[in-house]
């Protein structure tokens, strides 16, 4: 039985992660998920696995070394999956101090934590462990419009502090199995959406909105273009890396499902139409008038895409959810999850919120 270490298991893509790993391997694994549990921390997301006698939660911040170091101490841990970080781009903008340390300083405290428990004497790496470092493709850039796409051979040129702290965060990981042939993959993807996602993040903020009546704030002229994938597909892509992604090498995850945000927001409205059944006092609330242009994001990068080839040649990898089935399956998920946004928009959320849109 394989014992993985999952940080930020209790966010979004954690949780998803999570979810998907017992759904496949069901009692064949454990998983011990370490999360701080910040704002974007939800032990509400785990509610249907807390229970099960391979999971384990431990409430600890990655940067503190004694508390990483125990729970290596105290297990046989075989893979570590990070995901733990701060994520959310806005957030870097006005306040980036949090960024460097949670992604870059506890990254580092993560990486000595797994080689102090792996290294052997010789200074090789006991066999089949892997430390998998979840990455986004935000550290390459900004491609222009009409052309190109990311590489794992493209240069970084992060620009946000958020893409800044994720590009060390890599680098230092890079740096471990340069130095030291310490057994790590990074992968590095594109946005995902699904179930779970926090809503300050473009899909859910819309859907969530757009049920109230409320304004869709859309950055600058609204043309800037993500590269969307259905949140499942990146954790199957994690699982197959683990499995049989070749040691020190980088892997991009991505959907080819590249679109405006401006579109973003009008197939969010046309699927909330035709989801909602009629005499739903919601339906009448969602209008296109919500839209409502706002000051762009500072540095706002125009467009991200990547291009999976090889993860799909190398371990199999492919997008299989088509944008318009994971974003049904998205919004269906939040019709049933009332409770859950209620819960996640109250209290500190909020606050945030207004100060950051003042609409
Ligand atoms: P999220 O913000 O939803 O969740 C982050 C989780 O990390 C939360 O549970 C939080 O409590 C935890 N955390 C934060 N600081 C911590 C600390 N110091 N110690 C322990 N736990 C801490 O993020 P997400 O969207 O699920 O992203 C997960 C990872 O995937 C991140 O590393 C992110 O950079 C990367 N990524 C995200 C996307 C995306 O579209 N969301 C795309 C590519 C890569
Ligand atoms: O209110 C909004 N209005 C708007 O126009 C918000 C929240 C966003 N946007 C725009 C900005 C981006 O062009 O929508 C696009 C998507 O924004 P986010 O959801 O904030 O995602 P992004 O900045 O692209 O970063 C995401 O993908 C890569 C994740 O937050 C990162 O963690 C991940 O690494």
């Amino acid at each position: 039985m394989k014992t993985y270490l999952v940080t930020g298991g209790a966010g979004f893509i954690g949780s998803n992660f999570i979810h998907y790993m017992f759904q496949k391997y069901e009692n064949d694994i454990h998983i011990i998920n370490l999360d701080k549990l910040t704002y974007a921390g939800n032990l509400e997301n785990l509610k249907s696995v807390e229970n099960r006698k391979n999971y384990t939660f431990v409430r600890a911040d990655i940067c503190d070394r004694e508390a990483v170091n125990k729970v290596f101490a105290e297990n046989e841990i075989d893979r570590v999956v990070h995901f733990a970080a701060e994520s959310h781009v806005d957030r870097s903008i006005r306040d980036p101090e949090i960024f460097v340390k949670t992604n870059v300083l506890g990254t580092l405290v993560l990486l000595n934590a797994a080689k102090a428990a792996w290294e052997l004497p010789d200074g090789t790496f006991s066999e089949g462990k892997k430390f998998l470092h979840v990455s986004t493709d935000e550290v390459y850039g900004s491609l222009e419009e009409d052309g190109g796409y990311f590489y794992e051979t493209t240069p970084y040129d992060p620009h946000s502090p958020y893409s800044a702290s994720k590009a060390s965060s890599d680098m230092l990981v890079k740096s471990y199995m340069d130095t030291y042939r310490f057994p790590a993959n990074i992968t590095n993807c594109s946005n995902n959406y699904g179930p779970y996602q926090f809503p300050e993040k473009l899909i859910p903020l819309i859907i969530n909105n757009a049920l109230q009546g409320k304004k869709l704030p859309v950055y600058g002229d609204g043309k800037n273009v993500r590269d969307w994938l259905y949140v499942e597909d990146h954790a199957k892509g994690i699982d197959l890396v683990m499995e049989k992604g070749r040691l020190f090498e980088t892997y991009n995850i991505g959907g080819h499902n590249e679109k405006q945000n401006i579109e973003i927001i009008h197939i969010i409205l046309d699927t909330l139409r035709d989801m909602l059944p009629d005499g739903d006092p919601r339906k009448k609330l969602v209008s296109d008038d919500l839209i409502t242009y706002v000051e762009d994001r500072k540095g706002h990068d125009r467009r991200y895409a990547i291009a999976p080839d090889k993860i799909k040649k190398e371990v199999g990898w492919y997008p299989e959810t088509a944008f318009e089935d994971g974003i049904r399956k998205t919004i269906q998920w939040f019709f049933e999850h009332e409770e859950w946004m209620k819960n996640v928009t109250s209290g500190n959320y909020q606050k945030y919120y207004e100060e950051m849109y003042q609409i």
